[in-house]
Order: C-alpha cells, then structure tokens, then sequence
C-alpha cells in the first residue's frame, strides 16, 4: 500500500510530527470551476489552512501515484485540466493500475486521506442523491464513503441540485453524523438554508473534534457531514437559486447528461446563469470550510491521546 502513496514534504513532516493537517479534494478544482480561478482558489485555501495552524494535503493521482500533498506546478496541471479524468471509489483502482492521472472525488479523497492518516477534510459541496433518483438511480458514491470511512467532511452543505430531503435520509440510514457548524439548518451550498435540520448543532471546533475523537474511539466506522454555512455577506438568495437550478437542471435533461457528467454540467450552467455570481460564492465558502477545518484538525490533535 506504502508503494502507492507519495508525500510532499511539507505533508510528511507534518504527519510524522502528529501536526494537523487538512485533506483538499483535485475534483472540485479540475471539474468543478473554470481556470484560473480554481488554481487561485487552490493555492488561496491551502494557506489560509496553514493561517490557521494545520499543514494543507491537497490529494490527486498522478501518473498512477497517490499524491498526499501537491507542489505549485502539480495544482496548476489540475487546474488546467488537459487528460485529468474524474476520480471516485469506482475508478480509483484502475486510474492507478493504468498509470493515468485523476482529480478525486470526495469519496476518493477520503479514502486517500484515510489511508495517509488524515481525519478532516474541507471541500466546497458533496455529493448526494440526485433529484428523480426514483428513476436514474444517481446516488453519488460519496455518501456510501461516509458511512465507511473514518474520515470528517467539512462542506457548506449540498447544492439543491441535489434532492436534499432523500440526501439527509440516506445519511441517516447509513448511520452518518450530520453536523451543524454555528447553524440549526442545513445550509444549501449557495444559500444558508434549507428547510432541512442538521441532526446536531455545535458552536466550536473543540466540540466538533470531542465528537469525532469518540465516535471513532468506539469504533463507529464512518464520518462525519460538517455543515458550515456560507458567509453572509456572499449568500445567494434561495428562491432565486431554485430558479436558477431548475432552468440548469432543465438543460441537462434536454442535452441527455447524466453519470459523472451531472455535477460538472450542472455547476458550469450555474456559472453562466448566474453570471459567474455562483463562483464567487463558491469560492468564498470553500475558504470559510478551510478555515473552519483547520480548527478542528487543530482541537483534534490536541486532544489526541
Ligand atoms: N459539488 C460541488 N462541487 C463539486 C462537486 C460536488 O458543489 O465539484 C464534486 C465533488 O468532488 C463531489 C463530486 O465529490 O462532485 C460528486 O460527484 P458525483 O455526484 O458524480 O459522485
Ligand atoms: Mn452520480
């Protein structure tokens, strides 16, 4: 397993010293926002982690190796996308035995993350259960992740282009803890509500990390869903994003667009939609998700015993 993962420095240090340290998904940067944005974003997020006391892993596979930890130039060939396929639990095993490179998903990430002994994460969004799943079946896989591997996920919630009610019931079927950061309501990614519930609110990072530390003491398999809400000042109206959404949603059908393609269709329709608004958002709520998770990995290490 050890021939497969390779370190930055930085990272190794990090990990051997029992420092925090803050697992980054490639997916969101590769598939989920334009360039030059996303490579901004990337190197924006990784320091303001280090600002907060823990050591960035922005984690990919590259030329069949798990990177725990990214370089500049290896961010930028993310960013620029080229041949980067899109990696979740499915595809993980074959983009390392074809040697190919892929951004990961959440649920790859995870699993990387899991492996190099990493315990909290921040991304933007996860994936969840798709609106008409009824019929399509299109559950992302990072929901099965959660409820396996011992990983905490730091998010502003899901995007409604997901159907939340059934995400937040699937999640709770499979036993996975879902965490309102300073919130009662589960946050909708570009907006702070809902209308659903998280199942717990908690007002500090040392709470959050208490939970986590006993959840996997009694060896609870799984992680943790850590809804952070999306800064007030960059909130999008609710109803207005409904709208939005669904001329979104509406496009994909026409155009036939569904497995793994969804979400990047989706996010890239937004984007126009909305004038490049929605990136903006997004890219506030990914650095508040770093921030907030760098705290926790940090009140985590800490009570580490
Ligand atoms: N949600 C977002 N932005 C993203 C994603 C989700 O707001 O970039 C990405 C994440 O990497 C997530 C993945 O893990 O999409 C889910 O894809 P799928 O539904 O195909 O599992
Ligand atoms: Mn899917």
């Amino acid at each position: 397993m050890r021939f497969y993962l390779t370190y930055t420095e930085e990272v190794k240090q990090a990990l051997a010293a029992k420092s925090p340290v803050v697992a980054l998904e490639t997916t969101i940067i590769s598939h989920g926002m334009p360039y030059p944005q996303n490579v901004q974003m990337a190197r924006d997020v990784e320091q303001i982690i280090r600002d907060n006391g823990a050591v960035p892993a922005t984690i990919g596979i590259m030329n069949g190796k798990i990177k725990i930890g990214l370089n500049d130039g290896e961010l930028q060939e993310f960013a620029e996308r080229g041949e980067v396929e899109k990696v979740s639990r499915r595809d993980f095993s074959y983009i390392l035995s074809s040697g190919k490179t892929g951004a990961t998903t959440v649920a790859a990430t995870m699993i990387a993350a899991d492996l190099a002994g990493i315990s909290v994460f921040a991304t933007g969004g996860i994936g969840g259960v798709h609106r008409g799943a009824e019929d399509s079946m299109d559950i992302s896989a990072d929901l099965k992740e959660l409820a396996q591997t011992n990983v905490a996920v730091v998010c502003a919630g899901v995007k409604s282009i997901l159907d939340i009610g059934r995400t937040l019931e699937y999640l709770e079927t499979q036993g996975v803890p879902v965490v309102g950061y300073q919130t009662d309501e589960f946050p909708s990614f570009y907006s702070r509500e809902s209308g659903f519930s998280v199942d717990f609110r908690t007002d500090t990072p040392e709470e959050i990390a208490r939970m986590l530390q006993i959840k996997w003491k009694l060896n609870l398999q799984g992680g943790a869903v850590i809804a952070n809400p999306v800064p007030l000042a960059y909130a999008m109206n609710h109803d207005k994003m409904e709208e939005v959404i669904l001329k979104a949603l509406h496009q994909a059908d026409e155009q036939h667009i569904a497995g793994k393609n969804i979400t990047p269709f989706l996010l890239n329709s937004i984007k126009q939609l909305t004038a490049g608004k929605s990136v903006e958002t997004n890219i506030a709520l990914i650095k508040h998700n770093a921030e907030v998770a760098a705290k926790i990995a940090v009140a985590f290490m800490k009570q580490q015993p």
